[in-house]
């Protein structure tokens, strides 16, 4: 049995999502730029792509949609260019953004210090979320932007981003919102939200690799990160991945149609998945309350078991997890999200994501059930660790915070 429970690194492609794409694959390749009438023919396919995204994200007219690569070119276009717009001309020097953004913010933060940007890393509460109080405190007169995602990749955290929104509007601070775990998962209203740009990419939701996008409130001016043609409008330059950008937009419509039923089905069997792992295996702990986290994803830590160890079992199972970011797993670093609520270092080596899609089924939840408790009688049996801290096999079981 092959199972795949690591939806936040990426998902499967919906079939229905390929079937749209193949023609553009295929006799449908002229570029969406060329004047004749294949071009025009992919053109519109462009046009119908743009609506359902606007329609997705209820984004008004005034308001502009960049297809990009991928989130994290959205990520750094936006980090580069408030330098480029608004610090290097002297008018701000300042950053603000979490701990536990993607590396894809926070590497771009790390280059963007040497250039003499300050950039403040915010710390997050015991349940792994930023609070708008330390986001309101933190914004100066010499801030240029406010960069928080909108939920953890990690831990599946929900951030107060509306707060966070109404805090910058009224500070007169840019607010930009990664929303790469939150779109196609919970609901993202930009009608209701006030975010100025927000980053998502496709393979999130069941659309391909290699195609994301920005959203750019009321088409405000950003300095394009990539400059050549006049494609997008001239803010983002290079041939459009037609394939891409019409399957990111069917995607996107099939994962947003019906939200609330499907989110609730993933989250049954998530939940079913995190009761029996708590219920059965003392010493563990899930990070984050459940109620305000993404419905597909568990971060758990279980005391005496190292995450890789555990992978290795879990993969040998046939199942593909993680210990947290997929951009991080190949070093062996503590988790970094658990580092930041608090946990100790070897906690905070323990923890394993199990991340589902619209496409798990009940089985495959009780397999990784059965498979995840084997794992952990064997890699206890061998935890030198375990023994020591832990004499006898009794314990509370939890979804707690670490701190708490
Ligand atoms: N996180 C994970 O295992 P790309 O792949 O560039 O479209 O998306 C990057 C990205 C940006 N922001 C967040 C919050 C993300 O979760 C990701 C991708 C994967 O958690 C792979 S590292």
């Amino acid at each position: 049995m092959q199972i795949y429970m690591d939806n936040n690194a990426t998902t499967m492609v919906d079939p229905s999502v390929k079937e749209v794409m193949l023609p553009f694959l295929d006799q449908s390749y002229a570029n969406p730029n060329s004047l004749h009438d294949a071009g025009t023919a992919t053109h519109a396919a462009i046009s119908k792509a743009i609506d359902q995204v606007y329609a997705a994200l209820n984004a008004s007219d005034n308001d502009d949609i960049v297809f990009t690569s991928c989130a994290t070119e959205s990520n750094n276009w936006v980090l580069k260019s408030i330098w480029i717009d608004k610090i290097l001309n002297g008018d701000k020097s300042h950053i603000i953004v979490s701990e536990v953004e993607h590396p894809s913010i926070l590497s771009t933060c790390k280059f963007l210090e040497t250039q003499g940007v300050k950039v403040t890393y915010l710390g997050v509460n015991e349940q792994g979320v930023v609070e708008v109080a330390t986001v309101e405190q933190a914004i100066t007169d010499e801030t240029a932007l406010v960069s928080i995602m909108w939920a953890n990749n990690e831990t599946g955290m929900i951030f107060p981003i509306e707060e966070i929104s109404k805090v910058c509007r009224d500070k007169d601070v840019l607010f930009h919102s990664d929303a790469v775990q939150a779109v196609g998962k919970i609901d993202v209203d930009l009608s209701k939200i006030d975010v100025d740009f927000l980053s998502l990419s496709a393979h999130k939701f069941h659309g391909p690799k290699g195609v994301g996008a920005l959203y750019i409130k009321n088409s405000q001016s950003l300095s394009p990160l990539l400059h050549g043609g006049e494609h997008m409008g001239g803010r983002r330059s290079g041939t459009l991945n037609v394939a891409g950008i019409v399957a990111l937009a069917e995607a996107l419509r099939l994962a947003t149609d019906d939200l609330e039923n499907t989110s609730h089905k993933i989250a049954l069997k998530r939940n079913h998945l995190e009761d029996k792992l708590l219920e059965t295996i003392p010493d563990s702990f899930v990070v984050g309350d459940r109620a305000h986290r993404t419905p597909n994803t568990l971060l758990i830590s279980i005391r005496g078991v190292e995450g890789e160890s555990m992978l290795w079992d879990l993969n040998r199972a046939g199942i593909g997890a993680s210990t947290g970011s997929a951009c991080a797993s190949e070093d062996l670093e503590a988790n970094t999200v658990m580092l930041a609520i608090g946990a100790d270092s070897e906690l905070a080596h323990t923890g394993i994501r199990f991340s589902l899609s619209r496409f798990t089924t009940d089985e495959e939840v009780e397999y990784t059930i059965s498979k995840t408790q084997e794992a952990v009688k064997r890699l206890r049996a061998i935890s030198s660790s375990y023994a020591v801290v832990q004499p006898t096999l009794g314990g509370e079981a939890a979804e707690c915070n670490i701190k708490g």
